[in-house]
């Protein structure tokens, strides 16, 4: 059977198992990537794993999260990570180069490899025709300790897309938009989705950058665009061209299911509040009154993008950001902060009143520019989970940077179709003066890396001990939450907890702080509990504190009625039980307070039942569901993937 070419690049680094949908397996990675937020934790825990150096091709640690000074703690977070980086053989990013993804994508990525990332966006990488995965940060350390990583073989999605956008004012956001409104935010799960059609060889490479970073939102394993002419011409430009590989789906290559969308039909959308799935035409919600517009992140932070915006501003006299407003604009990376310096985009954006940020995350992960009380922020990022800006009630719809730029003028949700003549963009200059790596810091030699002593502040807390499961479970439900729980809901966004991700102690203190301000007393007062959840639990970004967290306040299981892929994978990983009602009706019978055992849970993992016994303190009993692979079995029963690899049985 003809091969697509995520089959290739799966057989082709498969260690264990069989490319079956949904049987596990196991893949070698050759790269990795890691950011401050998630790296601090997972370069812990790959010290705990006892190894000198990497065992992997290329790693690069990444510093774009985290980059609010405020007080000690992101710098000692960052002094501690550029030492780990040395000692242990991965490549350093310093802050202000950029954000991650956008610099893996120049720097890095390499078509027909597999890269683990530890950031939910790894999936970027997929527009070079690279199966890149995120992933919780013990996964990622796992790895770069030079074990492959496991999941379920996804199934292969050919999304072919035909016709042509039309451009400016209909763009490559609308199209994954477009797959939102389709799919909804669980319809990737377990799926990788590659391109193909003439309408995605028109594509550039931040374009389907866009597309394949925001595949996250489908909860996707990854997405995939074979390299092609465009992917060549990128990589020349980066100075790279002998990273390009010819590799492609074989003629008439089957895949497990297909999606069509005809890019000349489409038109401009926007994501209403609260989830990145909640997509409908620009024509629903124009004329919106908004506070705020910002435009940049790992999305639509390319040359384009912002140049667009900064057209817009200069294209009339006295065009200007309305005064109700205040607006943003993030370069991707150092690269296009000299692009848009230099052509004069930065000159258009700042005349016309944008304010210019660094190329960092930034209000992406509610580092600053959190929005006004009461008012709505329209941003052309890729997530608007309930207060991920920064302020708690906010209401954030995501959008394309043309809409975003029409709407600067009027303060308004404008659809940009009826902006009339499209102004004339500023030519992007020749990269070539840009493309070095000096800000890109390679380790130490063998020899030095030994002697390097790692500093931490007061702030860094060592990752939690794992404890083999004991032959039970019994504990009383803490909290009973509803469909759609996002990682960011167990642990929140925002300058003042993520300054604490490398104190786990101190940042459980944030769980479900909107959701369930009383679940950590109940679970303080009673030493342990379960979690019961509604559909997707754990939806969203890749940060392992949405486990490590509930760990520490002592949660034991979490049952829901499904999960969401990585944080499934985190939850086990750090040796909490992720099951599922084999009768979806019982979520109803859980309340707070009452009393849950799975009496039998030891003996059924260890003889590889597919049902948990559970049983509520009134004597009802019900059936549990569980996916758990063999390994995953023994991971939970030896009380985590740490001490499962250290007790020497993986
Ligand atoms: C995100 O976009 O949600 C983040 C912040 O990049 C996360 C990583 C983190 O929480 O540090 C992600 O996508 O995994």
């Amino acid at each position: 059977m003809p091969l697509n070419l995520t089959r290739q690049i799966l057989k082709e680094h498969l260690e264990d198992g069989e490319l079956k949908p949904g049987k596990p397996i196991s893949i070698r990675m050759d790269q990795a990537l890691l950011q401050d937020a998630t790296g601090t934790m997972a370069l812990m825990q790959f010290e705990e794993l006892g190894e000198p150096r990497i065992k992997i091709e290329r790693a690069v640690q990444y510093v774009d999260h985290n980059v609010v000074q405020l007080d000690y703690k992101n710098p000692d977070d960052h002094r501690m990570l550029q030492a780990l980086a040395r000692k242990y053989g991965l490549h350093f990013s310093r802050p202000g180069n950029g954000i991650s993804h956008y610099i893996h994508m120049e720097r890095f990525g390499k078509p027909g490899q597999t890269m683990l990332g530890a950031d939910s966006h790894t999936v970027q990488a997929g527009c070079l025709g690279m199966i890149a995965i995120g992933a919780g940060g013990l996964d990622v350390a796992v790895v770069l300790g030079g074990h492959p990583y496991e999941i379920a073989c996804p199934e292969v999605v050919e999304v072919h897309l035909d016709g042509e956008l039309q451009r400016p004012w209909v763009q490559a956001k609308d199209i994954i938009l477009e797959l939102l409104r389709r799919l909804s935010a669980s319809g990737g799960k377990n799926k990788v989705f590659e391109f193909t059609g003439p309408g995605t060889a028109d594509l550039s490479i931040p374009e389907r950058a866009t597309i394949a970073n925001m595949i996250a939102e489908l909860g996707a394993t990854a997405a995939v665009f074979p390299p092609d002419e465009n992917t060549r011409k990128w990589l020349e430009r980066q100075d790279r061209l002998d990273d390009f590989v010819e590799v492609g789906p074989e003629d008439g290559a089957e895949y497990d299911d297909r999606v069509e969308i005809d890019l000349g039909e489409l038109g401009p959308l926007v994501a209403k509040p609260h989830n990145p799935d909640n997509v409908v035409p620009v024509e629903e919600v124009a004329g919106t009154e908004i506070s705020q517009v910002c435009i940049g992140s790992s999305v639509n932070s390319g040359f384009n993008d912002l140049a667009l915006a900064g057209a817009i501003l200069a294209d009339k006299d006295g065009q200007i950001v309305h005064p109700s407003i205040a607006a943003t604009a993030t370069p991707g990376s150092r690269q296009i902060l000299a692009a848009i310096a230099e052509s004069g985009v930065y000159r258009q954006l700042s005349d016309g009143g944008v304010r210019m940020l660094e190329p960092v995350c930034g209000p992406c992960v509610g580092m600053g520019q959190a929005p006004p009380s009461d008012s709505n922020s329209l941003r052309t990022f890729n997530r608007n989970f309930p207060g991920r800006s920064g302020t708690p009630e906010d209401s954030v719809f995501l959008c394309s940077p043309a809409v975003a730029a029409v709407s600067l003028l009027s303060g308004r949700i404008e659809d940009p179709r009826e902006y009339g003549e499209p102004p004339e963009l500023l030519p992007m200059p020749e990269l070539k003066p840009y493309v070095d790596d000096v800000h890109i810091f390679a380790p130490a030699e063998p020899e030095e890396a030994e002697k390097i002593e790692i500093p931490r502040g007061p702030n860094i807390k060592r990752p939690p001990e794992h404890k083999p499961l004991g032959d039970s479970l019994e504990a009383c439900i803490a909290t009973v939450q509803p469909d759609d729980i996002s990682t960011g809901d167990l642990a929140p966004d925002g300058v003042e907890v993520m300054a604490f991700r490398s104190n786990v102690p101190a940042i459980a203190e944030f769980t479900l702080r909107h959701r369930d301000p009383d679940f950590r007393g109940r679970l303080k007062e009673w030493g342990s509990g379960f979690i019961v959840a509604g559909e997707n639990y754990g939806q969203g970004s890749s940060r392992e504190h949405a486990a490590l967290a509930p760990l520490h306040l002592g949660v034991k299981a979490v049952i829901a009625k499904s999960f969401a892929r990585i944080h499934r994978r985190n939850l086990i990983a750090q040796g909490i039980v992720a099951l599922t009602f084999s009768d979806e009706s019982d979520y109803d019978k859980a309340e707070v307070g009452q009393k849950w055992s799975l009496p039998k849970l030891h003996e059924e993992l260890e003889s590889g039942s597919e049902t948990i016994t559970a049983k509520i303190e009134d004597g009802d009993e019900l059936t549990l569901s569980h996916d758990f692979s063999e390994h995953e079995r023994e991971i939970l029963l030896a009380g985590g993937l740490l001490s499962y690899l250290r007790d020497g049985e993986g």
